[in-house]
């Protein structure tokens, strides 16, 4: 890796001293308190995690290393004639910390081609799956299968120094980066293009790789694929792709087998499957009014529905996000440039002129706004990649840059193994009664 795992490592040496005095000098200083309703509800807002990468505001929306998403599309390094960053730029700057040069990037993307063979066996574990396998289980299993090649895992067997730790995750976090692209495609090929496979180009960059292996080679895909591999590859620590994939580390475990497990958390449908859920939404609901372009009264018609039904409108809200989601608004500015006409793209944007204030309406939804995943899919449809079961492994392929940066990080600065306080209701009665209560 040269010198960015250098200068990764200079930076993580000064930030560890400084977290060193910090603790020293203010380690007692108190954070919040926590409710019971907080233990009770997901933990909203308790403040528990140190993520270095990025950082979410909730009515600003996410920030890289300080940066907005409207600012890393106009500051970030592009391919030649392209016209949305590059996500390596990105990785270089979570990892970093700094905006990286145009030789920077270029060093990345030819570093993640040089190191993108996946061995065949991974190719037989996919095979031996069933066909029908939903794309985000078959990438799972791939990844897992691929652990077999963490330089972490054999380093420590043989027995390493603990100071050590953070160089082999650094190399095994660069080398599963550099092969999710041809795993994802691979599947992609497989369960539905006949398993036609379309051999790497080593001459593209990360993302303009995917999308020719995904077998969408025209300019307009390319760029969609630069963004969206952009604009999902963070959004701070406490998600639970992200928290999954800093959690496992805690415990030693090898970057493949973190980020296998953040991944089964991406593909749940309140977090990344919801990009999924939100075509299916839309083409149900098309299906039902037997139209391709719903009217705003269907459309709050349909909204009002899922809502009796007790389901959820997928898309809309975020556990800590107040505001449309930049992410969102990025792909909207995308659209109106590439695809204002298609009919999705505007019944996304109907959806969004009708949703807020119904969900707002119910009094209990916190966030009536659409999230990233509101918008992903229309895209995506409308450059010919219609199969919506893949998309959260798109989304997967993407999130590795900010969980995996963040998995580096965690071993450069020693983080320890992970293990908050859990009690049980007997415990929460007595705490009510101000009783104490013995623990096992
Ligand atoms: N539609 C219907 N009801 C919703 C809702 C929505 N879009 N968003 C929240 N609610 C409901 C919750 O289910 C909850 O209901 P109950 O009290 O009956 O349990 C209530 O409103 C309060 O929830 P909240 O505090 O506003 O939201 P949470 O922090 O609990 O949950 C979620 C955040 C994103 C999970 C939630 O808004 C949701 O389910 N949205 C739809 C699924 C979705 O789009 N997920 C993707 C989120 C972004 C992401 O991670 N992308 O990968």
């Amino acid at each position: 890796m040269g010198f960015v795992k250098d200068r990764f490592k200079v930076k993580a040496d000064s930030v560890a001293a400084e977290i060193k005095q910090i603790i020293a000098e203010h380690g007692n200083k108190v954070l919040g308190e926590t409710t019971i309703a907080q233990a009770y509800q997901g933990m909203r807002g308790i403040i528990g995690l140190i993520t270095e990468t990025s950082l979410l505001d909730a009515e600003d929306g996410i920030r890289f290393r300080g940066y907005s998403i409207p600012e890393l599309r106009e500051k970030l390094p592009k391919a030649p004639g392209g016209t949305e960053p590059l996500p390596e730029g990105l990785f270089y700057l979570m990892l970093i910390g700094e905006l990286p040069s145009e030789e920077d990037v270029e060093h990345l993307s030819a570093t993640f081609a040089r190191k993108s063979h996946v061995p065949n066996y991974v190719f037989d574990v996919i095979e031996k799956l069933p066909i029908s396998t939903h794309p985000m289980t078959q990438f799972s299993i791939a990844i897992t299968a691929l652990q077999k090649e963490s330089i972490f895992a054999k380093e420590y067997a043989n027995g390493i120094n603990k100071k050590e730790y953070w160089s082999y995750i650094f190399e095994d976090c660069m080398n599963l980066i550099a092969r999710l692209p041809r795993i994802a495609a691979y599947i992609y090929r497989r369960k539905y293009k006949n398993g036609d496979h379309i051999q790497p180009n080593g001459m593209l960059d990360w993302a303009g790789n995917f999308a020719h292996m995904l077998g969408y080679d025209n300019k307009g895909f390319y760029a969609l694929m630069r963004l969206y591999l952009t604009i999902h590859a963070d959004h701070e620590g406490g998600n639970v792709s992200a928290h999954a994939t800093h959690l496992v580390g805690s415990a030693l475990s090898d970057p493949y087998l973190c980020f296998a497990s953040g991944m089964n958390g991406l593909a749940g449908p309140l977090h990344g499957l919801a990009n999924q859920e939100v075509v299916k939404w839309i083409e149900d609901m098309c299906q039902e009014l037997n139209t391709n372009a719903p009217n705003k009264d269907q459309i709050s018609d349909y909204i009002k529905k899922t809502l009796t039904e007790g389901k959820v409108v997928p898309g809309y809200g975020h556990a800590v996000l107040r505001k449309t989601d930049p992410r969102f608004t990025a792909q909207m500015e995308f659209a109106k440039t590439h695809c204002p006409d298609d009919p999705m793209v505007q019944t996304v944007w109907n959806v969004y002129a009708v949703a807020p204030e119904i969900l707002g309406a119910t009094g209990k939804i916190k966030n009536p706004f659409p999230n990233v995943d509101a918008h992903s899919g229309a895209l995506l449809k409308h450059f010919g990649l219609i199969e919506e079961e893949f998309y959260t492994v798109i989304f997967g392929v993407s999130r590795a840059l900010g969980v995996l940066a963040g998995l580096c990080w965690d071993r450069a600065l020693g983080f320890p193994i992970e293990r908050p306080k859990s009690v049980d209701t007997h415990w929460i009665k007595a705490f009510i009664k101000g009783e104490a209560v013995k623990e096992d």
